[in-house]
């Protein structure tokens, strides 16, 4: 590790309150200079990173269990990425793939192909957001099915441009006000086993007739599904569901999409959340996890779909930028070399075993779900089991104001999600998790 790394203590520190002086200075610069919609969650404002910890521009040091939403899954300076990033912006920062393509992107490519549950031979194309990657999964599936209609569930999120704004399912804040939105987009219900009681097969069936009755196979070019829900809730569905629906859609020609964007790269205790459950996705879409922090996102799939969308049909300024790669290739093998993928089940382990002895003493916490490092606790009426999101939003704002960067999630709003990157060290995350759990029982 450089020195530059072990720089940063992994403890938590408050200098000042939160926001200090220099954070309040900025966040009236912020207000005056960046557009309202754009909202922030910390009152304050990062300037390092590295681990388990986020140091602030007045000296704080925070517990980081968000990971800027699953993304720094191997730290925010992982010297592997570190140092890929800084010898590749040396070489060259872009040269466009379209134009002057480059071994990169390739590398990258010949990655995704080893590590992806796509059945056969794979092909991959980058781009830069997830928002992007699943536009293209889209595109590629209507062009090599013939087919318009993709059917998205209930809970799902799939982004924030027109038409991965209209996969997604939740109005405020993603939609409201936005439309119109795309067309041939349809919904039907998923597996909530906590809230709709279904086994796997049940809810699949479910799902098929609304397939069925409600769009037809005949005009369906895809389904696309996150394989653990992540803004809707962190929903773990039924065991047995998504391979039934993947069943139904060999059977009937309609492409499987898994989004993986949030679950893939190690998050989950696997390289692949659907692979847990032997589900072979035709297309599958990664990004936030794959390149230690910077912007990059792949499309991955059988190389017969993938290769039905014509040349030059595919592409982008920035996909697959050099620097984007390089980081890639150093986030991944990190991954490998620290072995993240036990890593993240050891976390599952240490998170689930506090929420546990957390939730015998406190009938709100009505489910503990998620896998690997994506875990999640949803806080309901112990009578009614109706969402108590005020009371979600109240713990998660009460860590954060003490230095633990918190999110929630959720249609309803009311779960708190832990989503640290995998190299925090254990006494951390129990401290953060301590953090949690006594906001909640302050309550
Ligand atoms: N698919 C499954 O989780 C991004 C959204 C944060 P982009 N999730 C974080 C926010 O509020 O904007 C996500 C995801 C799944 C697609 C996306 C979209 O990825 O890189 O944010 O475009």
């Amino acid at each position: 590790m450089s020195e530059q790394h072990t720089a940063l203590p992994q403890s938590r520190h408050l200098a000042t309150d939160l926001p200090g002086p220099k954070a309040r200075a900025l966040q009236q610069r912020h207000s005056a200079a960046v557009a309202a919609g754009v909202s922030a969650l910390m009152p304050t404002y990062a300037v390092r990173s590295d681990r388990g910890i986020i140091e602030d521009v007045d000296g704080n040091r925070l517990i980081d269990l968000g990971s800027g939403i699953a993304v720094t899954t191997v730290g925010a300076s992982a010297p592997a990425v570190v140092s890929a990033v800084a010898d590749q912006a040396a070489q060259f920062t872009h040269s466009c793939f379209m134009v002057t393509p480059y071994e990169g992107y390739i590398a990258v490519a010949e990655k995704l192909s080893e590590l992806t549950p796509v059945p056969g031979q794979s092909r991959s194309a980058l781009f830069n957001s997830g928002a992007e990657a699943v536009e293209n999964a889209v595109k590629i599936a209507r062009a090599y099915t013939g087919k318009q209609a993709v059917a998205a569930f209930d809970h799902a999120y799939h982004g924030r441009t027109t038409l991965t704004m209209t996969l997604t399912a939740k109005s405020m804040p993603y939609k409201h006000s936005f439309g119109p939105f795309a067309p041939e987009i349809y919904r039907v219900s998923g597996s909530y086993p906590y809230r709709d009681g279904l086994t796997g097969d049940q809810a699949a069936e479910r799902a098929i007739d609304q397939l069925e009755k409600q769009i037809g196979a005949g005009s369906l070019a895809a389904v696309i599904i996150e394989p653990i829900q992540g803004e809707g809730g962190f929903i773990v569905p039924a065991e047995g569901f998504l391979t039934r629906v993947s069943q139904w859609c060999r059977e009937n020609d309609v492409l499987f999409i898994a989004d993986e964007i949030q679950t893939g790269f190690a998050r989950t205790g696997a390289w692949f959340a659907c692979a847990e459950e032997g589900v072979e996705p035709d297309l599958i879409t990664t990004a936030k996890g794959i390149a230690g922090g910077m912007p990059l996102s792949a499309v991955t799939g059988r190389a017969d779909v993938m290769d039905a969308a014509h040349s030059g049909g595919l592409g982008g300024t920035y996909g697959g930028n050099p620097v984007a790669c390089a980081a890639a290739l150093g986030a991944i093998g990190t991954m490998e070399e620290l072995d993240l993928l036990s890593r993240a089940r050891e976390i599952e382990a240490l998170v689930t075993e506090h929420l546990r002895a957390a939730q015998a003493n406190d009938a709100r916490i009505g489910d503990i779900r998620g896998r690997g490092a994506m875990l999640a606790v949803e806080l309901v009426d112990p009578e009614t089991a109706a969402p108590e999101a005020a009371l979600a939003g109240a713990v998660a704002a009460a860590a954060r104001a003490v230095g633990v960067v918190t999110l929630t999630c959720g249609t309803y709003g009311n779960v708190i999600r832990l989503l640290p990157p995998l190299t925090i060290d254990d006494e951390l995350l129990r401290e953060g998790l301590t953090v949690i759990t006594e906001a909640l029982a302050a309550r």
